[in-house]
């Protein structure tokens, strides 16, 4: 069939809690088409690099299609029997609180409402936790105590309407590319609005910031403490709206005792920003992952929440602290109870007329009366062995949490693990004793909740893959061989939504915000044409802003104001680990990059996992740049390349969370972060990591191309996707006596035709295999670190190439250099001589010169950064 003939199918991304609609058309042979929804409320035909190239991710290379028991491919039936027989069994023999479920915020609502319901209902643990817990639990404890419920005020048109919009501890540039593109837009629309940005990093965000606060980790409660104290000096405080707020008096106390000068920053700078918000009566305060991951992380969130609520500034248009959710069903799984300290529907597992009104409605045997395990509490009791049974769906915790060697080696340990993934090829699928195979992302349907409430439908456009099947299927199919047939017979999500839909109308009848009860009629049809609908959504009432009518859902029915202190992070820095080592994101991949890096585009941006460190540290390390670090903890090591920049402070470093031991094993960055949690929330301080760095001498660097993939298994390796194969950075501390052998063995290559070019007095070699006169594979070494053309070598496997192993272009030919412009490939040397040659002086001058930034728009604050790195003309002459 021809593709461009099949229609288009309305879905949601498959990542961020932006939650952008997207239009999608498969093209019949296992490929897909993805473009902007226009009609999204949440982008309006907007993507960024990763959901324009969504299409080069769903691709069957990788995937896992059929069970497997034991590392043996095995059928459904064998693997669900299994699966419910041991469970039944730990639990008969060691009582419930033995088995636990492990979950994610990528669930769609509809396999969270089933995980939610086998656990606290039927096999009568609340241990299921989820891996929301790295990521949005110090903001539902902040939610919570100062709303007495999770919930976020505002809506994303709150954004374009402030005249102020504060991002802290969020890379909003990276993480939630469209929403940075809607404010960014909004400031072109009315320059007079400010944006401010609060983050330890000079990050790509800073590009469209008014005021940069560079604060010292950690100091976010300080920062506020001293904005709620200007807001009393000020007189700026909402006399009339404090008549609903709890905790006044005793919050200002606690913020005069502050000090604000453990935030390092210049007073004066300090002053301006408080003059600002102060000032500015349309104020959104934005706030992520800096600081959610803390071991205030609650308090953080507090600090926030005091000074919307000191100004009534909350709840109106334009006005609000406002959390982002990282993952596409983020704010979901809070909905339905996923955490291991909540019933569905933001009712309380500790609240017994919750518990008795969740339990009759599912006609439940058996209920948990106090919180589950949370997530470190979790894998610390299976390394103890005390759970004996777990199931793990949809994360890869032996990666993403904390302390991750032991979490790797607690999983390992455990009697009976099971996981559901889309492929075997990652850190936690390894260690299974069930795997079993998920429908993914375009091949499953149901319903996510992004950061603004709006609830969307995600769409199946693909055939499910060999078994391959949906989480709740499986799920339920487990809980039916467990013996609860009736509760857990659904023939589609859409019967799920329903049963939802209803529950929450019981939530809505305790006077809890979340009720979609007006949806619990849904027909399959009307469920199959549902738009994005925000929540609330009953008979009354429908989406909207909450909280600016000063009704809360505390007893009291007031909003409350929290007394707070500054605490330092945990771990301290001191002679043995000088550095406070940050973690995150990077612009193009995606956690554990089982997906993102499938994409060749994608990887194109940063192939390598680094760690930022300020030239001031660097040159007393004696750090040449591209050196590789070996990176220490009390937890664990690792070795990473050294990326030099003032972009980080001195005595801090940062390094992405991304890379694995499928993709670099050195670089698991989460085996160096200490499972510290907050006491409140119990999210883990990711970001505030000790560490010591030192150079990391090896024999030997190469650099690698094929069109197969191999594995270097070396001291240091990092691998990445290309165009036509793979690519590699390689080191290792021992050269080998036969390179030609070596090399051989690396790329499984027998025969072919060898080319190669050697200087053993330096130690370099180079050798390139050919077969049918094209490049099959090549390998660059040396004593030092490889120069050659990256990103042209790249491309060379599969072409014919009889000068590779010059490692750079000829001299007719320029080389592009790294990918900045994902979308249209255009790299860094390409842009910088363009700006050079044709005297470009802004981002739209070059994209129009060189189409670089004018998709997906995700490369412009990059693009302003190389703008400003050459000189203007006329600053020239
Ligand atoms: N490209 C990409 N986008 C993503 C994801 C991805 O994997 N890749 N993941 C999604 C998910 S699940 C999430 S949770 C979000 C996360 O989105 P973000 O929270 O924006 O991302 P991070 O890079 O984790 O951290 C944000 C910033 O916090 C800063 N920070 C560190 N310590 C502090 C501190 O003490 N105070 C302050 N104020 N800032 C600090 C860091 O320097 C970093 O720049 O991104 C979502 N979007
Ligand atoms: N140091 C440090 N650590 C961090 C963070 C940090 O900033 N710093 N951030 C934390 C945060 S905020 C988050 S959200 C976590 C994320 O960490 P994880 O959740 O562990 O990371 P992902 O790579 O998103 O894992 C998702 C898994 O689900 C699989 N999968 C994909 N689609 C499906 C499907 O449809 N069904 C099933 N069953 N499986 C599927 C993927 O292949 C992958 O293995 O990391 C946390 N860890
Ligand atoms: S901002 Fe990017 S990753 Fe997030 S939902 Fe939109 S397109 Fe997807
Ligand atoms: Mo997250």
């Amino acid at each position: 069939m021809d593709g461009s003939s099949l229609p288009e199918t309305r879905s949601t991304c498959a990542y961020c809690g932006v939650g952008c609609g997207v239009l999608l058309r498969p093209d019949g042979a296992g490929g897909l088409a993805v473009r902007g929804d226009p009609e999204h409320p949440a982008n309006r035909g907007r993507l960024c690099s990763k959901g324009t190239n969504l299409g080069e991710t769903v691709g069957l290379d990788d995937r896992l299609l059929h069970p497997v028991i034991k590392g043996a491919r095995a059928d459904w039936d064998t693997a669900l029997d299994l699966v419910a027989e041991k469970f039944r069994d730990t639990v008969a023999r060691h009582g419930p609180d033995s088995v636990a479920l492990y979950v994610s915020g990528q669930l769609l609502t509809e396999d969270y409402y089933i995980a939610n319901k086998l656990t606290k209902g039927y096999l009568g643990t609340a241990n299921i936790d989820t891996n929301s817990r790295l990521c949005m639990a110090s903001t539902v404890a902040g939610h919570r105590r100062a709303f007495g419920t999770d919930t976020v005020p505002g809506t994303y048109e709150d954004l374009e309407l402030a005249d102020l919009v504060v991002l802290t501890g969020s890379n909003t540039a990276w993480c939630h590319p469209v929403l940075f593109q809607r404010i960014r837009a909004a400031k072109e629309a009315r320059p007079e609005m400010k944006i401010v940005v609060i983050d330890p990093r000079r990050t790509a965000t800073c590009d469209i910031a008014d005021l940069h606060l560079p604060l010292r980790p950690g100091s976010d409660v300080a920062l506020f403490n001293g904005l709620l104290s200007a807001i009393y000096d000020m007189g700026a405080v909402d006399g009339p709206f404090l008549d609903h707020i709890d905790g006044f008096e005793e919050a200002i106390a606690a913020a005069s005792d502050s000090d604000p000068t453990v935030t390092g920053l210049d007073p004066l700078l300090l002053k301006r920003f408080y003059q600002l918000w102060v000032g500015t009566e349309k104020v959104v305060t934005v706030f992520s992952q800096g600081v959610n991951q803390s071991s205030s992380g609650a308090d953080k969130v507090n600090a926030i929440l005091n000074c919307h609520l000191a100004t009534g500034r909350i709840g109106k248009p334009g006005c609000g602290p406002f959390s982002v959710t990282g993952q596409p069903n983020a704010m979901g799984g809070r909905e339905v109870g996923g955490l291991a300290n909540m019933l569905a529907c933001h009712m309380e597992i500790e609240n017994p007329d919750h518990r008795q009104a969740v339990r009759q409605f599912w006609d439940a045997p058996a209920m948990p009366e106090k919180p589950g395990l949370k997530a470190v509490d979790m894998f610390r009791a299976v390394g103890e062995g005390r759970i004996k049974a777990l199931w793990i769906i949809h994360t890869n915790p032996a990666v993403s949490m904390p302390d991750a060697d032991r979490v790797r080696d607690a999983i390992a340990g455990c009697d009976f693990v099971v996981v559901s993934d889309v492929t075997d090829r990652t850190d936690t699928a390894r260690l299974a004793d069930v795997l079993l195979p998920a429908t993914a992302w375009g091949e499953k349907s149901g319903t996510v909740t992004n950061s603004d409430r709006t609830i969307s439908r995600q769409r199946a456009v693909l055939p499910a893959p060999g078994e391959a099947r949906p989480d709740w299927w499986a799920m339920a199919e487990v809980a039916r061989r467990m013996g609860w047939r009736d509760a857990f017979d659904y023939q589609g999500p859409e019967e799920i939504f329903r049963e939802y839909a209803t529950l929450s109308g019981i939530a809505g009848g305790f006077g809890l915000d979340f009720d979609i009860s007006g949806l619990k009629g849904i027909t399959d049809s009307a469920y199959d044409q549902m738009k994005p609908t925000r929540w609330p959504v009953t008979d009354g009432r429908q989406g909207g802003r909450f909280f600016a009518d000063g009704r809360f859902f505390t007893p009291s029915g007031k909003g409350r104001m929290l007394p707070l202190h500054h605490r330092e992070p945990a771990a301290q820095t001191g002679p043995r680990y000088p550095f406070r080592l940050n973690t995150g994101r990077i612009r193009d991949q995606w956690h554990t990059m089982t997906r993102t890096a499938k994409s060749a585009k994608l990887s194109s941006h940063l192939a390598e996992p680094f760690l930022e460190i300020h030239p001031e540290d660097a040159a007393r390390l004696k750090l040449a740049p591209a050196a590789l670090v070996q990176v220490a903890s009390p937890q664990g090591r690792g070795i990473l390349r050294a990326l030099i920049t003032d972009r980080v402070q001195p005595g801090e470093v940062f390094a992405p969370m991304h890379w694995t031991a499928e993709t670099a094993p050195s670089a698991r960055i989460d085996a160096l972060v200490a499972p510290v949690v907050d006491p409140v929330s119990g999210q883990p301080e990711s970001k505030a990591a000790v560490c010591d760095v030192q150079p990391f001498r090896a024999a030997f660097y190469a650099f690698a191309v094929a069109t197969e993939r191999f594995t270097p298994g070396t001291r240091y390796w990092a691998q990445a996707k290309t165009a036509q194969g793979w690519r590699a950075e390689i080191a290792c501390t021992e050269a080998p006596a036969d390179w030609e052998a070596w090399a051989r063995a690396l790329f499984g290559i027998e025969g072919g035709e060898v080319q190669v070019v050697s200087d053993p007095r330096r130690g370099g070699f180079r050798i390139a295999f050919h077969e049918g006169g094209r490049l099959k594979a090549a390998l660059f070494a040396a004593a030092e670190p490889v120069a050659v053309m990256r990103d042209y070598l790249a491309g060379l496997p599969g072409e014919e190439a009889p000068h590779a192993l010059s490692g750079r272009v000829g001299a007719d030919m320029p080389d592009p250099g790294p990918t900045v412009c994902a979308c249209f490939g255009v790299g860094v040397n390409t842009i910088l001589s363009a700006i050079a040659e044709q005297g470009l002086v802004s981002v739209d001058q070059i994209g129009q010169a060189l189409r670089a930034g004018t998709n997906c728009g995700s490369c412009r604050p990059e693009l302003a950064e190389l703008l400003a790195r050459i000189p203007r003309r006329e600053a020239a002459e």
